[in-house]
Order: structure tokens, then sequence, then C-alpha cells
């Protein structure tokens, strides 16, 4: 009897640590934090990430100019999808307005996470996963912004 009971003690101290070792891998976010200024740019322009990991990422305005005149945003789009392209359809043709905060509501796919458009001293974060091998393109949605605000994050 008391052999069983070790063994149900033993289990139970088993099965415990897969708990853990699941819950700690759920919130293994590989963390990454990106910069943007009044001078219109991001700190990093190149980043390179791994396919199928989990990644936060943060982005911080660090300019004084209000929100309205220099606000900030990090748009992340799908492989295949150029920032240049996309920036100049912004408010043609993927619904960034000024009252949606430059939002690229109608871009869909093309599209695979964004944060909020930021002003001074403020940050957000957004979460993301890399499905695929490639090159994903970013970019501030802010209108003019792309053209000095891109990056890229290449996939491994
Ligand atoms: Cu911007």
């Amino acid at each position: 009897m008391k052999v069983l009971t070790y063994l149900v003690v033993i289990f139970s101290v088993f099965a415990g640590l897969e708990v853990q070792a699941e819950e700690k891998k759920k919130s293994d976010f590989i963390k990454i934090i990106i910069e943007s200024n009044d001078l219109m740019k991001f700190n990093k322009t190149s980043i390179y990430a791994e396919k199928g990991k989990s990644y936060k990422i943060t982005l911080k305005n660090v300019g004084t100019l209000p929100k309205a005149a220099m606000g900030h945003n990090l748009v992340i789009l799908n492989p295949g999808t150029d920032a240049l392209k996309f920036g100049t359809e912004l408010i043609t043709k993927h619904g960034a307005t000024l009252q949606n905060e430059w939002k690229p509501v109608k871009a869909g796919k093309q599209v695979l996470a964004q944060t909020k458009m930021i002003g001074p001293s403020e940050e957000d974060t957004l979460k993301v996963k890399f499905d695929k091998v490639g090159v994903y393109h970013f970019l501030c949605t802010f209108p003019g912004h792309f053209a000095q605000m891109r990056g890229v994050i290449n996939v491994k």
C-alpha cells in the first residue's frame, strides 16, 4: 500500500512539472523593441526572426511632437506585399483615414499584425508568429511616413 502511495505521489509530481513546462512554453515570447521618433525614423529596419516562434514586438514613440502631427504605428505585411507599394496605396486602396487613425482596414490578409497609432511617450505591443520562411515588410501608415519608416523582417 505504501509503495502505491509513493507511486501516486511521484506520478503527481511529474504531471505537475509537465503542466508547468507547458505553461512556460505558452508564455515564451521573444521580445523585440522598436523605437520611432520625431525624425520619422524607426531605430531598427532589419530584423531576423525564426519561423514558428512567437514574438512580442513593442513599438515605442520616443518623440515629443503631438500624435496628430507625428503619430507612428507598426504594420507588418505578409510576404509578397511590398511596403513601398502598400504605402502609396494606403488611402486610395487600403482604407486608411484620419478617422480610423490611418489603419489600413481594407488591406485584408496583406496585413499580418499591427499596433495602434501612438503619440509621444506612448507604446503599443503586438503579438505575432511567423508561419512561413520569407521576407516580411513593415511600415508606419501615418500619411507620408512610409517613404522613410519601412523595414524588413527576415524569417528563417
Ligand atoms: Cu510614423
